[in-house]
Protein backbone atom coordinates (compact mmCIF):
# COMPACT_ATOMS: atom_id res chain seq x y z
CA UNK A 1 0.00 0.00 0.00
CA UNK A 2 1.54 3.02 -0.64
CA UNK A 3 -0.67 6.13 -0.48
CA UNK A 4 -3.07 6.34 2.73
CA UNK A 5 -6.92 8.17 2.43
CA UNK A 6 -7.46 9.55 5.82
CA UNK A 7 -10.94 11.76 6.37
CA UNK A 8 -12.90 13.00 9.61
CA UNK A 9 -16.36 11.69 8.64
CA UNK A 10 -17.98 9.06 6.78
CA UNK A 11 -19.71 12.15 5.22
CA UNK A 12 -16.14 13.30 4.14
CA UNK A 13 -16.11 10.37 1.73
CA UNK A 14 -18.05 11.89 -1.00
CA UNK A 15 -15.38 14.32 -1.61
CA UNK A 16 -12.36 12.09 -0.72
CA UNK A 17 -13.68 9.03 -3.22
CA UNK A 18 -12.32 11.78 -5.79
CA UNK A 19 -8.50 10.98 -4.71
CA UNK A 20 -9.28 6.87 -4.87
CA UNK A 21 -10.69 7.59 -7.86
CA UNK A 22 -7.69 9.12 -9.30
CA UNK A 23 -5.42 7.07 -7.54
CA UNK A 24 -6.91 4.25 -9.18
CA UNK A 25 -6.87 5.05 -12.36
CA UNK A 26 -3.20 5.24 -12.32
CA UNK A 27 -2.68 2.05 -10.91
CA UNK A 28 -1.40 3.63 -7.18
CA UNK A 29 -1.80 0.94 -4.28
CA UNK A 30 -4.05 2.95 -1.77
CA UNK A 31 -6.33 2.25 0.92
CA UNK A 32 -9.63 4.73 2.21
CA UNK A 33 -10.21 4.89 6.15
CA UNK A 34 -12.65 7.06 8.57
CA UNK A 35 -10.14 8.56 11.05
CA UNK A 36 -11.59 11.56 13.51
CA UNK A 37 -9.08 13.74 15.18
CA UNK A 38 -12.32 14.56 17.57
CA UNK A 39 -14.40 12.00 17.95
CA UNK A 40 -11.89 8.82 17.50
CA UNK A 41 -8.32 10.52 18.43
CA UNK A 42 -6.64 6.86 19.59
CA UNK A 43 -7.39 5.49 15.76
CA UNK A 44 -5.67 8.79 14.78
CA UNK A 45 -2.51 8.03 17.04
CA UNK A 46 -2.38 4.32 15.94
CA UNK A 47 -2.87 5.13 11.86
CA UNK A 48 -0.20 7.86 11.98
CA UNK A 49 2.63 6.64 14.05
CA UNK A 50 2.14 3.39 12.51
CA UNK A 51 2.15 4.65 8.75
CA UNK A 52 5.69 4.77 7.62
CA UNK A 53 6.38 1.09 9.28
CA UNK A 54 3.48 -0.47 7.53
CA UNK A 55 4.74 0.46 4.02
CA UNK A 56 2.97 3.76 3.08
CA UNK A 57 4.85 6.50 1.50
CA UNK A 58 2.86 9.24 1.76
CA UNK A 59 -0.89 10.49 3.32
CA UNK A 60 -3.74 12.25 1.80
CA UNK A 61 -5.96 13.77 4.45
CA UNK A 62 -8.99 15.21 4.14
CA UNK A 63 -11.54 16.95 6.58
CA UNK A 64 -13.61 20.14 6.93
CA UNK A 65 -14.67 22.56 9.68
CA UNK A 66 -12.09 22.72 12.32
CA UNK A 67 -9.97 20.36 10.08
CA UNK A 68 -7.32 19.47 12.47
CA UNK A 69 -6.82 15.59 10.69
CA UNK A 70 -4.15 16.70 8.21
CA UNK A 71 -2.37 18.74 10.70
CA UNK A 72 -2.55 16.19 13.36
CA UNK A 73 -1.54 13.70 11.34
CA UNK A 74 1.41 15.59 9.57
CA UNK A 75 2.64 15.56 13.95
CA UNK A 76 2.93 12.25 13.86
CA UNK A 77 4.35 10.77 10.80
CA UNK A 78 7.38 11.62 9.17
CA UNK A 79 5.46 10.69 5.65
CA UNK A 80 4.64 13.69 3.26
CA UNK A 81 0.78 14.67 4.37
CA UNK A 82 -1.89 16.01 1.84
CA UNK A 83 -4.36 18.22 2.96
CA UNK A 84 -7.80 18.35 1.66
CA UNK A 85 -10.21 20.78 2.63
CA UNK A 86 -14.08 19.57 2.41
CA UNK A 87 -16.40 22.02 2.01
CA UNK A 88 -18.46 22.42 5.52
CA UNK A 89 -22.32 23.18 5.71
CA UNK A 90 -21.59 26.86 7.72
CA UNK A 91 -18.97 28.31 5.98
CA UNK A 92 -18.60 26.32 2.64
CA UNK A 93 -15.21 24.89 3.39
CA UNK A 94 -13.33 28.40 4.19
CA UNK A 95 -12.89 27.14 7.73
CA UNK A 96 -12.02 23.76 6.45
CA UNK A 97 -9.15 25.48 4.45
CA UNK A 98 -7.62 27.75 6.79
CA UNK A 99 -7.59 24.93 9.47
CA UNK A 100 -5.43 22.96 7.14
CA UNK A 101 -3.30 25.66 5.25
CA UNK A 102 -2.26 27.50 8.37
CA UNK A 103 0.37 25.28 10.08
CA UNK A 104 2.62 26.77 12.19
CA UNK A 105 6.40 26.48 10.22
CA UNK A 106 7.41 23.04 11.41
CA UNK A 107 4.44 21.06 10.65
CA UNK A 108 4.26 20.91 6.63
CA UNK A 109 0.88 20.00 5.36
CA UNK A 110 0.59 20.27 1.74
CA UNK A 111 -2.95 22.20 1.30
CA UNK A 112 -5.33 21.37 -1.81
CA UNK A 113 -8.27 23.61 -2.91
CA UNK A 114 -11.25 22.90 -1.37
CA UNK A 115 -13.61 20.32 -1.86
CA UNK A 116 -13.83 17.64 -5.22
CA UNK A 117 -11.28 20.17 -6.74
CA UNK A 118 -8.63 19.54 -4.34
CA UNK A 119 -9.46 15.52 -3.71
CA UNK A 120 -8.54 15.02 -7.45
CA UNK A 121 -5.54 17.00 -7.43
CA UNK A 122 -4.26 15.42 -3.76
CA UNK A 123 -4.37 11.93 -5.80
CA UNK A 124 -2.77 13.60 -9.04
CA UNK A 125 0.02 15.23 -6.55
CA UNK A 126 0.19 11.85 -4.90
CA UNK A 127 1.24 10.24 -8.20
CA UNK A 128 3.37 12.99 -9.39
CA UNK A 129 5.45 12.30 -6.42
CA UNK A 130 5.24 8.48 -6.26
CA UNK A 131 6.67 9.06 -9.99
CA UNK A 132 10.12 10.21 -9.05
CA UNK A 133 11.00 7.05 -7.96
CA UNK A 134 8.84 5.14 -10.18
CA UNK A 135 9.33 5.20 -14.35
CA UNK A 136 5.94 2.99 -14.70
CA UNK A 137 3.89 5.06 -12.98
CA UNK A 138 5.60 8.18 -14.47
CA UNK A 139 4.40 6.42 -17.84
CA UNK A 140 0.87 6.67 -17.17
CA UNK A 141 1.06 9.87 -15.41
CA UNK A 142 2.02 11.37 -18.72
CA UNK A 143 -0.59 9.72 -20.39
CA UNK A 144 -3.32 10.77 -18.54
CA UNK A 145 -2.20 14.32 -18.57
CA UNK A 146 -2.28 13.84 -22.00
CA UNK A 147 -5.32 12.61 -22.70
CA UNK A 148 -6.96 15.31 -20.41
CA UNK A 149 -5.22 17.95 -23.01
CA UNK A 150 -6.54 15.83 -25.78
CA UNK A 151 -10.31 16.40 -24.03
CA UNK A 152 -10.02 20.33 -24.66
CA UNK A 153 -11.87 21.27 -27.55
CA UNK A 154 -10.23 24.31 -29.21
CA UNK A 155 -13.72 25.48 -30.29
CA UNK A 156 -16.29 25.56 -27.45
CA UNK A 157 -20.05 23.51 -28.60
C1 LIG B 1 -15.29 16.94 10.48
O1 LIG B 1 -16.59 17.40 10.68
C2 LIG B 1 -15.38 15.97 9.34
O2 LIG B 1 -14.17 15.96 8.64
C3 LIG B 1 -16.54 16.45 8.52
O3 LIG B 1 -16.11 17.19 7.38
C4 LIG B 1 -17.28 17.39 9.46
C5 LIG B 1 -18.71 16.97 9.68
O4 LIG B 1 -18.74 15.65 10.12
P1 LIG B 1 -20.13 14.87 10.30
O5 LIG B 1 -20.90 15.63 11.33
O6 LIG B 1 -20.79 14.86 8.94
O7 LIG B 1 -19.76 13.48 10.75
O8 LIG B 1 -14.76 16.33 11.61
Amino acid sequence: MDVGIIMGSQSDWETMQHASSILEELGVAHEAKVVSAHRTPQRLYDYATSAKARGLKLIIAGAGGAAHLPGMAASMTPLPVLGVPVESKALSGLDSLLSIAQMPGGVPVGTLAIGKAGAINAGLLAASILALSDEALAGRLDAWRAAQTESVAETPR
